[in-house]
């Protein structure tokens, strides 16, 4: 149920998060829409989550799926109007959810108005609210090439003049320099906040402080400066949930986003752990096998050093990101049981938990026919890297492992013609294992992935030391299990995870835990396995074996 709206609220919220043009389309044209995602509310009411995060609906031509904005207080025609936007606030709100609206302010489309402007002349009063160099056709300012490929900067001849993109020709970057600038998009935050939005996503926001002279682009000097008046000017008129996308966040920037005073945001995305399988220089195409001990050390880490002065946002998955299942876990035989235990290892941790649409499913990467793909970023890949030489097997592997389509395939909703998601065809494929995979035949299934994630989400509203445990790592140097505490002065969860397919012995750490636990009574919370011993731990640990323990101090 939505949680009143008290200071720091969203530390007990559990968000989901929708791309609503693969969530459920109401109109047969094969995209998901706001109408749509209204019809589904009573699903996600069922779940128990608090809050939608929804990826961007605003006018858009789509260049990007919508994180390429032409007009910040309008609703894209094929995602519904503005009357669609007020009946989902309302209708959300009786199901007891929250909105998040997705906010691009280091960009906008090119065919935003302001653009349109800009072009005119150099003396146009909207010509820099872009980042403009002047220069020699084919001379490009720098090196500095966009995340979608090519060079970041697109001349203009007209202006005889070159504006920079961090990402698609058809995004130019904002010049956060420029306090008009800053203005516009103060009041358009606020106009959001009058229409009666739970909080924020904040998309690349480490990334509007730039000075493409240095070629910064991330972490710029004066992003905090730009941070903290956003927040003075908007977020701090009420209690609202902000996340900021970070992929250039360590803990100590961490630790000023997430700042208890609220003087930024209440939390960040940091990409730390989902970068750990990642080869260092190199681009995520690139594949790398996970470092476990790695992942804990990241994990603990952040859990360790904002604790008490900071917050965490909890993910393994979004729009941009594989399907964890499929990413670490194991999408063949054990795929229930290691979606399951990454769920159970994350959720069993402070911070605010983020499902992306599916999740809750198990839901899997897919492995299309190159045609079939649809992501700018996957697309531009396919074509450059084959132009480069690269093999077209080698090029489909990095694409089946990291392509953003992974994330965008259709919500598979039931066993019908294209799992539900729409009576029309599809803008892309449905993955074809939604007849084994879907919501209907999971939600009557008390063994299902959907039903284990109610638990945990109820489980976190249930027990406060979900919110405010001390996190303490156990078997810090066990090459199959990640095994955690939390604890505060009443009550302790035992976490253990065997995060691969082997048969290792319950760690003798844990079994201490677990022995000192049962003079205070602990007990068995949730396992995904149904035949897991209530009151005793066990002598070892089946494949992707998951347990949490409760008990009361
Ligand atoms: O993503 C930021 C971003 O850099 C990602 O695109 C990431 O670098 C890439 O996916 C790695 O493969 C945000 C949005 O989440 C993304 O959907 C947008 O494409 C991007 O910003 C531009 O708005
Ligand atoms: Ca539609």
């Amino acid at each position: 149920m939505l949680i009143t709206r008290e200071q720091d609220w969203w530390k007990k919220a559990v968000i989901y998060q929708v791309y609503p043009r693969s969530f459920q389309d109401s109109n047969g044209d094969g995209i998901g829409d706001i109408q749509g995602l209204i019809g589904r509310l009573s699903y996600l009411e069922k779940l128990g989550i608090d809050c939608i995060w929804l990826s961007p609906v605003c006018k858009s031509p789509q260049d990007d799926n919508g994180y390429d904005i032409s007009d910040y207080q309008n609703i894209d025609p094929m995602f519904g109007t503005l009357e669609d936007m007020e009946q989902l606030f309302a209708e959300a709100g009786k199901h007891g959810i929250g909105i998040l609206m997705d906010l691009v302010l280091n960009h906008s489309s090119d065919e935003h108005r302001w653009f349109q402007e800009a072009v005119k002349s150099r003396e146009n009063p909207y010509h820099d609210y872009y980042v403009w160099r002047d220069g020699v056709e084919g001379e490009y300012p720098n090196d500095m090439r966009s995340v979608f490929g090519g060079p970041a900067w697109q001349w203009v001849p007209e202006l005889g003049q070159y504006y920079f993109h961090q990402f698609s020709v058809k995004q130019p970057d904002l010049n956060w320099e420029n306090p008009k600038v800053r203005r516009e998009i103060y009041d358009m935050i606020n106009w959001w906040l009058d229409q009666g939005v739970a909080g924020f996503r904040l998309d690349v926001i480490d990334q509007i402080a730039k000075d493409p002279e240095l070629k910064v682009t991330c972490n710029g000097p004066r992003l905090h400066e730009f941070i903290r008046e956003l927040s003075r000017e908007t977020f701090q008129r009420g209690h609202y949930l902000t996340v900021g996308e970070a992929w250039g966040a360590d803990v100590e920037r961490a630790k000023l986003y997430s700042a208890p005073d609220g003087s930024e945001f209440s939390m960040v995305f940091q990409f730390e752990h989902i970068c750990l399988d990642q080869i260092p220089g190199k681009e995520k195409w690139d594949l790398a096998p996970l470092p476990f001990l790695k992942l804990k050390e990241v994990m603990e880490k952040w859990q360790t050093e904002l604790y008490g002065c900071g917050w965490n946002s909890l993910f393994w998955n979004n729009h941009d990101l594989p399907r964890i299942v499929s990413r670490w876990g194991n999408d063949g035989i054990y795929r229930e049981e290691s979606a399951k235990m990454l769920a159970l290892l994350l959720h069993g941790m402070q911070g605010t938990p983020f499902i992306y649409q599916g999740e809750e499913l198990g839901m899997t990467n897919v492995r299309f026919a190159p045609e079939d793909y649809r992501d700018i970023e996957t697309v531009n890949l396919y074509r450059e890297r084959l132009e480069a030489g690269y093999s077209q097997e080698s090029v489909m592997e990095s694409i089946y492992a990291k392509s953003r389509d992974n994330a965008r395939t259709p919500m598979q909703w039931d066993d019908s013609e294209n799992a539900g998601f729409t009576g029309g065809t599809p803008w892309i494929k449905v993955n074809p294992n939604y007849q084994e995979i879907n919501a209907a035949e999971q939600m009557t299934r008390e063994t299902s992935v959907w039903s284990f994630y109610r638990q945990l989400i109820a489980f976190r509203k249930r027990y406060s030391v979900f919110a405010d445990g001390r996190f303490t790592l156990l078997c810090r140097e066990h090459p199959q299990v990640f095994a955690y505490i939390r604890e505060n002065e009443s009550e302790r969860l035992l976490i253990v995870c065997n995060f691969f397919g082997g048969r290792p012995e319950w760690p003798a750490e844990c079994r201490e835990v677990c022995n000192a636990g049962k003079q205070q009574g602990m007990k068995l919370l949730l396992s995904n396995y149904s035949d897991s011993k209530k009151e005793r731990c066990p002598e070892m640990l089946r494949p992707y074996e998951a347990v949490m323990y409760y008990s009361t101090k």
